[in-house]
């Protein structure tokens, strides 16, 4: 009672607009109402109930005159969020504000690569970072710290005002990713383009994009024109599917960079490979092309590894994939394969390793490839209790995708309509209520690079299913890859969440109500 007493007394998150709650007493009935609703939940956080600074036209966003051209965006990205109550333009130190909004970077201050400082004054804002992701992450805090009503700036009369207090905060890990599998069903870039917009709400900084599988071949591969004009013909289920050209998947990775994530391509092989045997015979041992695949089956399809037609065919793929993708990673899958032997797999992964090496990228592939001899740049991405722990005593990194805590393809509850089960039923809470630093023996926190919640597609057809199946577990995988986890705390994640359902309402994100949430109106 008393702790509900305290949180009253607090500001609510979802009224951050309005004047304080009413103090409450024993009498009333208490619905948990937090004193922030910010997700992830920041290092530290020390709000004050007493004052708040109001966004109106007196307000302004400042930078440095000599600011950077990636500060000067980052300012220009919360003028829009905060347009139009706060006065319209950037402004630069010299030319006064009534209430600055100051943006700027202090490399004397120990805040890390992503982490930032916010001091939020009655009539100053105070944003400081080493570098303009931090900024952005302070922007992402200060935007949350506002009403949901931010996001809606066509709303007549709204009044957007937040807490005064200061926030000091650093992520724990530094891979905060989702993937999206783009093969089975085809998600065209514009319906990308928002959820990379709702990852940056959420801090996650990778997006992973699952571009070719068995059902779809889904970006344009110059040198090899049929992988896309045959192998990306068509769908799970039959039908047209679509591909990104060359531009498409360059705009995207830029997009996604204007909001601090980095784009990593995975063509899968061996397996997974079903859409490339049907557009080139030669990859195949027979010589023959398999017809298109629209069913879910997986581990029935494998490159003629032998061949001497395969090794060219990858090189061309990594070299073309690799030319377009500024970001450090290239995912060669290696999941699921059925058709060769031990020999033949480990032997095919350690050549592609060196294709990806010799590309300057590092290769990340699934759990699978975890006994090959793998050198300590390459990452392992942990998805059933596999050899991960092989490669972390050797040094090496492992991002964890646990199925059944992060799939965010599995069904909620055995109600659930779209989405599998074989990893079981991930309610938000069994994607949120576990410790990556215990979950595998032998990955310990220093062996771990982050998480990821993987979101395949064979039951997605559109960009509302996909949606409906990322949200809210995503903000469970944003919190568990930011967060310390001294900070994390079931209860107080499902009380922040519940403000959440209608800040993503107002984005127009389909997302699941799951009844472990008391959703705030
Ligand atoms: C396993 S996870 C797969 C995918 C499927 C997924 C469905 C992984 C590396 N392979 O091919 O789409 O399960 O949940």
């Amino acid at each position: 009672m008393k702790k509900s007493l305290l949180a009253l007394a607090l500001i609510s998150a979802a009224g951050a607009c309005a004047p304080q709650q009413p103090p409450a007493t024993a009498t009333v009935p208490v619905r948990e109402s937090p004193a922030h609703a910010v997700i992830p939940v920041p290092r530290s956080i020390t709000l004050d109930r007493t004052e708040r600074f109001v966004l109106d036209t007196s307000a302004a966003v400042v930078i440095d005159a000599n600011a950077s051209k990636e500060v000067a965006q980052v300012a220009d990205y919360l003028v829009k969020l905060l347009a139009p109550s706060a006065s319209g333009a950037v402004r630069t130190t010299g030319m006064a504000a009534g209430k600055p909004i100051r943006l700027s970077l202090d490399p004397s201050r120990s805040l890390g690569a992503e982490g930032y400082d916010l001091t939020v004054g009655a009539r100053e804002i105070t944003l400081v970072a080493n570098t303009p992701a931090g900024l952005f992450y302070g922007v992402q805090t200060l935007r949350q710290l506002l009403p949901y009503s931010v996001e809606h700036p066509a709303a007549v009369g709204r009044k957007l005002s937040l807490p005064t207090g200061r926030i000091t905060d650093a992520p724990r890990f530094e891979w905060r990713g989702m993937m999206l599998d783009v093969s089975r069903h085809f998600l065209p870039a514009t319906d990308v383009k928002r959820f990379i917009d709702a990852m940056a709400l959420y801090k996650l900084n990778r997006l992973h994009l699952h571009l070719s599988d068995d059902q779809g071949w889904r970006i344009e591969i110059e040198s090899r024109p049929a992988l896309t004009e045959i192998g990306g013909s068509t769908k799970v289920g039959g039908g047209p599917g679509g591909f990104y050209t060359q531009a498409e998947y360059a705009d995207l990775v830029a997009y996604a960079a204007s909001r601090f994530i980095t784009v990593i391509p995975e063509i899968d092989m061996p397996a997974h490979t079903n859409a490339a045997l049907a557009s080139y015979p030669d990859l195949n041992c027979d010589k023959v092309a398999p017809p298109l695949y629209t069913g879910i089956k997986v581990g029935f399809s494998a490159l003629c590894v032998d061949s001497a037609s395969v090794l060219p065919f990858v090189q061309d793929v990594i070299r073309e994939i690799a030319a377009i993708t500024p970001g450090d990673y290239f995912h060669i899958g290696g999941d699921e394969v059925k058709k060769l032997t031990k020999a033949q797999y480990i032997r095919f992964i350690e050549s592609v390793q060196q294709v990806v090496a010799s590309n300057g990228k590092r290769m990340i592939g699934w759990g699978e490839i975890a006994p090959a001899a793998l050198t300590q740049n390459t990452i392992v991405q942990s998805w059933i209790r596999d050899s991960s722990a092989l490669h972390a005593a050797r040094g090496g990194k492992v991002i964890l995708s646990p199925s059944p805590k992060l799939y965010l393809d599995m069904k909620y509850d055995s109600a659930t309509v779209l989405g599998l089960a074989w990893a079981g039923l991930v309610e938000l809470r069994t994607a949120y209520d576990w410790d990556p630093a215990t979950f595998i023996p032998g990955v310990g926190e220093a062996s771990i690079l982050g998480v990821e919640g993987p979101l395949w597609s064979e039951t997605l057809e559109k960009a509302e299913d996909y949606e409906r199946m990322a949200f809210p577990r995503l903000l469970a995988v944003a919190e568990l890859g930011w967060s310390p986890a001294a900070a994390r705390d079931w209860n107080s994640f499902r009380a922040r969440v519940a403000a959440h359902g209608a800040r993503m309402s107002a984005l127009g994100l389909n997302f699941y109500r799951s009844p472990q949430i008391d959703w705030q109106p």
